[in-house]
């Protein structure tokens, strides 16, 4: 059986078994990109939910695994040489379960490299504006109540954003074609993120985005994903 014990957080949030591998997360854009990918690649783990209201993102046990106080974040307890590893940053997860597994990742080396630009559109661009379009559109509306420019900004750089995306999966099913990569699991769930708990389908033109909709309808239609898009439930 592995020994997590020196992995602080696992004293607040026990493995029930200790042999796979431990998620630390919520149900929101970030956290479930790597449970959508988990259920997609079949890998035993084990789902801690992390309860924002109580703050344990920031508490000491939670930030031994990540400094940054965010989820999500993974321990593998048989990770590079069978030794346990933790993780946090979803892409760094993502990329890190597609190389263990050589599955959700092309195995043609220049694909491999255009699919990890795309997880980095999704973390350095999508992520980041939709996540500020959603702060000022839905959670701080009255506070600039009286100032339209941070709604507007992060409005038109997340409808920017979407322009690529349907560019860029005009005549693909995929955003790297035939082949469903963690780049897909690393976007559509912030596109539906967007639309779902922000409210911001109408305010973005989702309609103008028709291989967008396609594709995100393609996404979350996949089992991993109805799945996976729960987790870690409520007790
Ligand atoms: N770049 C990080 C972002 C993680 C992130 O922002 N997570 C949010 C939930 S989607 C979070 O933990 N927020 C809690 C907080 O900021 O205290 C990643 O992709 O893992």
């Amino acid at each position: 059986m592995a020994d997590l014990s020196s992995f602080p957080i696992t004293s607040r949030w026990p493995a029930k078994n200790p042999d796979i591998i431990q998620l630390y997360s919520l149900p929101t854009p970030n956290g479930v990109k790597i449970s959508i990918a988990l259920e997609e690649l079949s890998l035993p783990y084990e789902a801690h939910r992390i309860a924002f209201d109580a703050n344990e993102q920031k508490s000491p046990e939670f930030l031994s695994l990540n400094p940054n106080g965010r989820i999500p974040a993974i321990i593998d307890p048989n990770g590079p040489g069978g030794k346990p590893i933790g993780l946090f940053e979803s892409g760094a997860i993502l990329i890190y379960l597609a190389e263990k597994t050589g599955k959700l990742i092309p195995a043609d080396a220049a694909r491999r490299y255009e699919t990890l630009c795309w997880v980095m559109f999704q973390m350095g661009g999508v992520g980041p504006m939709f996540g500020q379009f959603g702060h000022f559109f839905k959670f701080a509306a009255e506070k600039v109540a009286n100032n339209s420019y941070p709604v507007e900004r992060y409005r038109d750089e997340s409808k920017r954003l979407l322009g690529v995306l349907e560019t860029r999966l005009e005549g693909r099913q995929w955003l790297m074609g035939d082949e469903y990569t963690i780049a897909d699991i690393a976007t559509y769930p912030w596109v539906e993120g967007a639309r779902k708990f922000y409210g911001g389908g109408e305010v973005l033109e989702y309609k103008s985005f028709p291989n967008v909709l396609a594709w995100l309808e393609r996404g979350l239609a996949r089992p991993a994903a109805r799945k996976g898009i729960e987790i870690p439930r409520k007790e």
